[in-house]
């Protein structure tokens, strides 16, 4: 008898969803448990790419078409559990981006922000605003949002480096803005470094014209791989390693010692041979590039085996535990700088 009602019930539930539909109504208790669950549930995977491997289709990409005629020659990296989707987790973006010798990426700017993680060659440069960053291995070079930008190889070898950027993000908020400067290269306006020996030095101009060259909420955009790992590397010895992190230090922005960028966060870890992080898990989905070192990253279910250059991607809430074979450093970043502004962010240390 009841079941019989459920069912008359269920019947005329179905029909009147049939009749709402057109008029663009849904029930919300159908799909209620679906949008507001207890911990995340997103669908990115935990997943690694070999940067062997990579590299090869990025430079057999090299041989068909040049970085003029695609704008940006760039490999992207593309979460397993996201398909189509150009982002490597809900929020970001990663690709692989191949800058041979003599080539100009033409000038651009867009609302989204970007970070270039150099992973080969040395001596290209990426210009923000009229200024070059003249880039090594392991640099951290920034594109704030709606910042002119191009690229250019004047070197003999191709220069490799990691995009980040927010563009998933971005299109949530259906925000995109983009325009081509109609040049090649933008003009060179402010002499290379500038911005470092301006602002990144626990110093600022205390005022003039001059101090005006870059926006004021985003002064510095180069941060080097001597500078950073060589306050890594002092870090380390001075005190015993976080049990969930190893030692780790965040890039900051010496405007407001937040975070590099509105809605990214970066930061560097060394873990010292033979040492294993205790689980943790945070719900800032993480990009993670090897710097230095072997080891191993256990997420959730799965273990990836770590190598040079390796670029893996842990997803929200999964527990981490990463076991370093030999001192192994990591560079990251996440959309922690935007969940912490909305009062999203969590983690927690087991
Ligand atoms: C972009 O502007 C660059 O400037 C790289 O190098 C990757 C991916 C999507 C949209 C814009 C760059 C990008 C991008």
């Amino acid at each position: 008898m009841q079941a019989e009602r459920a069912n008359e019930q269920q019947v005329q539930l179905e029909a009147l969803y049939g009749e709402m539909r057109p008029h663009q109504l849904a029930p919300l208790w159908e799909v209620l448990a679906e949008l507001v669950t207890p911990t995340p549930a997103c669908p990115v995977k935990a997943h690694a790419w070999d940067y062997a491997t990579a590299r090869d289709y990025l430079m057999r990409a090299g041989d068909l078409i040049s970085a003029a005629q695609a704008e940006r020659r760039v490999l992207i990296l593309e979460n397993p559990g996201l398909p189509g989707q150009s982002a490597i987790t809900t929020s970001l973006y990663a690709g692989l981006q191949l800058i041979l010798p003599g080539e100009v990426a033409p000038c651009h700017r867009h609302s989204q922000c970007a970070l270039r993680f150099v992973l080969e060659g040395n001596g290209a440069f990426t210009a923000v605003d009229g200024e070059k960053a003249v880039m090594a291995p392991f640099d951290l070079v920034l594109t704030p949002g709606w910042q002119w930008h191009d690229h250019g190889n004047a070197t003999d070898r191709p220069m490799i480096w990691l995009d980040g950027l927010d563009i998933p993000t971005v299109r949530h908020f259906d925000a995109s803005f983009a325009e081509k400067l109609g040049e090649a290269a933008h003009p060179e306006t402010v002499p290379a470094g500038d911005s470092t020996s301006r602002y990144g030095r626990n110093l600022r101009p205390l005022r003039g014209t001059a101090a005006d060259r870059r926006p004021a909420h985003q002064p510095l955009f180069h941060y080097r791989y001597e500078d950073w790992r060589g306050a890594l590397d002092r870090l380390a010895r001075t005190e015993a390693p976080d049990p969930h992190l190893g030692h780790a230090m965040e890039f900051v922005n010496p405007a407001n010692g937040g975070s590099i960028m509105p809605t990214i966060f970066a930061h560097a870890r060394l873990l010292p041979a033979g040492f294993r992080t205790r689980t943790r898990r945070s719900s800032d989905a993480t990009v993670f590039v090897v710097v230095e070192g072997r080891g191993t990253a256990y997420i959730g279910e799965e273990s990836i085996a770590l190598a040079d250059r390796t670029v893996f991607v842990a997803p929200s809430w999964k527990p981490v535990s990463i076991d370093a074979q030999s001192e192994l450093v990591l560079f990251g970043y996440s959309d922690r700088a935007a969940q912490e502004k909305l009062n999203l962010y969590r983690e927690e240390n087991a």
